[in-house]
């Protein structure tokens, strides 16, 4: 395994130190957002993370290495090359085999993220189970029950179908906190009527409730969930006009498996005049900022134990 991972000095003497550090993914700069916007958000994402006192680590797949703590030059080439691939994990041992250079999903990042050490990883919305009948089900759904992991997002995309993705969270044993509010947020908009699991208010509230998963030695994710900052939240009727065409859009042009979902986040972007593209920005940059302010409390209640035990 660790052959295949690459840990840029930084990132690896942060993690030796115990500092905090932040997982970022690459899959919403390659196929997330448009260009420009994709580099200038992942440089800010960095950014935010840095003055939070935390040390970024963007994840993606450089020449067949899984690597944690990308270069500003290896960042530029996933947000403007052409051919970058969408790596979920089912992809990462074909990616090494060959020797791609790709961006990774939440899944796929949670997946090195763990094994390069980092416990806390944000992104913008997770994966989930999609509408309509045939079940399509995100690799981030069983990675979230696999990964013991702090993940801070905006609850699920609104592409998805909600309710089931939160049924199947339940199901599989994944704790979903409600970062200072009350239900799970819906990725554009604040609010989803569906249930979160418990409220914190603070990072350090997260930090010690994801102490008590790993001391009961639970193997699921903490999904952190912060709704989108009130001033970005996307109208609702401007919202649901720009979500049923996109879907419409799909089915007539039959799109699915791992395009479906950039295709949709574009077609809404569009339909709603560059709103959802706002808010979705808005809501990376704000996760990014929590994340990192978790992190940060982790590394002082980790150094505090030690000290305490001398
Ligand atoms: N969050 C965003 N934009 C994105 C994504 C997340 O704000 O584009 C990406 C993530 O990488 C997530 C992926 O893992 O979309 C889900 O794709 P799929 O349904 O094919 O698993
Ligand atoms: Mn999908």
């Amino acid at each position: 395994m660790k052959e295949h991972l690459s840990l840029n000095s930084e990132v690896e003497s942060a993690l030796l130190d115990g500092k905090p550090v932040v997982a970022l993914e690459s899959t919403v700069i390659a196929h997330g957002l448009p260009r420009p916007q994709n580099i200038e958000t992942a440089r800010r994402l960095e950014q935010i993370v840095r003055d939070e006192g935390a040390i970024p680590a963007t994840i993606g797949v450089i020449d067949g290495k899984l690597s944690a703590g990308l270069g500003s030059d290896q960042i530029e080439m996933l947000a403007n090359s052409d051919d970058i691939k969408k790596l979920s994990v089912r992809d990462l041992a074909i990616a090494v085999a060959r020797k791609w250079n790709g961006a990774t999903t939440v899944a796929s990042t949670m997946w090195i993220a763990h094994r390069a050490g980092i416990k806390v990883f944000a992104t913008g919305g997770i994966g989930g189970v999609h509408r309509g009948t045939l079940p399509d089900v995100s690799a981030d759904l069983p990675q979230l029950a696999a990964t013991p992991m702090i993940v801070v997002c905006s609850g699920a995309k609104i592409v998805l179908d909600l309710p089931a993705t939160r049924g199947w969270l339940e199901t599989h044993g994944v704790t979903v906190a409600g970062y200072q509010c009350d239900e799970l947020p819906a990725f554009y908009s604040r609010s989803s009527g569906l249930p979160i699991d418990v409220r914190c208010d603070s990072p350090e509230d997260v930090v010690a409730l994801f102490q008590n998963q790993r001391a009961l030695d639970l193997q699921s994710a903490l999904l952190v969930t912060v709704p989108v900052p009130s001033e970005d939240e996307v109208n609702s009727s401007v919202l649901e006009r720009a979500l049923n065409d996109a879907l419409n859009e799909t089915k007539r042009r039959a799109i699915g498996g791992r395009e479906l979902t950039p295709f949709l986040l574009a077609e809404m972007s569009e339909k709603s005049g560059g709103a959802t593209l706002t808010a979705n920005i808005a809501l990376l940059e704000n996760n990014a900022r929590v994340a990192a302010q978790i992190a940060s409390a982790m590394s002082k209640a980790k150094l505090e134990t030690r000290n305490s035990k001398r």
